[in-house]
């Protein structure tokens, strides 16, 4: 890869990328809306705001991949959304319609689905029950992915990220947890394998009790090395059981399914 796009590049999970990443492609071009100046070798950096189509028509420009990370990455108002996850997920797939990227790494997440049971498993067949506007959000960007599959062929990986920190802290993540590395191994499979077509991954490392289920992903290729295993004895230590009854406990969301819905005004 010459010049790989990474937006986000300024949270969470673009800092942890950057550094996983390093040395992979001969560019990464970082993008943000907050300014990011500790450059690395092999590293550029250009301010854009997701929301505004001439920007990220200029930052698209030149890249041969997208690793779409930026956005609004937890619940808020329609107004919040809409900028980054609604406009910008737009944004991203006309930018490469318009000059001509072929594949990108879409960063939705398991909120698209949070509204199913803890007791069913899942996968890229079943429906997409949002817990949250949030949820709602990525959904609208997976239908935007496949549109631009159907329509002009641009492929896409659909990344359900369950939980992605360094390591599990409560009981949820011990079904949900991604580590880091995985994340960044499954970033490096859908840019070698052949044909990706417009693919919904569960972005989960091996957990034992994981919900999801990512059979019709296989040809990716992509093996989870990590799993929430280690962790548990600590994460049981440190995160006291909810009360059975807490419904919080039902959903795959948690608190996402159960919180209050947010108003613009
Ligand atoms: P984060 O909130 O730390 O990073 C998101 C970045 O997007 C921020 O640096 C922010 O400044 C930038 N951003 C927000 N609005 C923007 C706009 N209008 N224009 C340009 N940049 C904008 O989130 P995190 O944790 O790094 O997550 C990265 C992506 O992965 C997000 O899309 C999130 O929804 C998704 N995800 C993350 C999960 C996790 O466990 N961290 C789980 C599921 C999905
Ligand atoms: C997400 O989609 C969020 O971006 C992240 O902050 C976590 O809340 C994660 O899901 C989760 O479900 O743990």
């Amino acid at each position: 890869m010459k010049r790989v796009l990474l937006t986000g590049a300024a949270g969470t999970l673009g800092k942890a990328m950057r550094k996983a990443l390093a040395g992979w492609a001969d560019e990464l071009l970082l993008s943000d809306i907050v300014p990011i100046e500790n450059l690395a070798q092999g590293e550029l950096f250009k301010a854009c705001d997701l929301g505004d189509l001439d920007s990220v028509l200029g930052l698209v420009e030149g890249c041969d991949g997208i690793i779409h990370l930026g956005g609004q990455s937890i619940e808020g108002t329609f107004d919040s959304i809409m900028n980054g996850n609604l406009k910008g997920a737009y944004h991203i797939y006309e930018a490469a319609r318009q000059l001509g990227v072929k594949r990108i790494f879409f960063a939705s997440s398991n909120h698209v689905v949070g509204f199913h049971s803890r007791e069913e498993r899942l996968d890229a067949k079943s429906p997409m029950r949002p817990d949250s506007l949030y949820g709602v959000s990525k959904g609208f960007g997976e239908l935007m992915a496949q549109y631009y599959f159907d329509k002009f062929g641009i492929e896409s990986a659909l990344v359900r990220i369950g939980s992605c920190l360094p390591k599990p802290v409560d009981r949820r993540m011990l079904s949900t947890w991604l580590s880091e590395g995985d994340l960044a191994s499954l970033i490096k499979k859908i840019y070698a394998v052949n044909r990706l077509g417009c693919t919904v991954i569960y972005g989960a490392s091996n957990n034992p009790c994981s919900w999801w289920d990512n059979r019709y992903a296989n040809f990716v290729g992509w093996q989870p090395q990590d799993s929430s295993a280690e962790f548990e004895d600590e994460v049981f230590k440190n995160d006291p059981p909810m009360a059975d009854d807490n419904p919080v406990l039902l959903f795959q969301g948690g608190f996402f399914a159960t919180a209050g819905h947010f108003e613009d005004g």
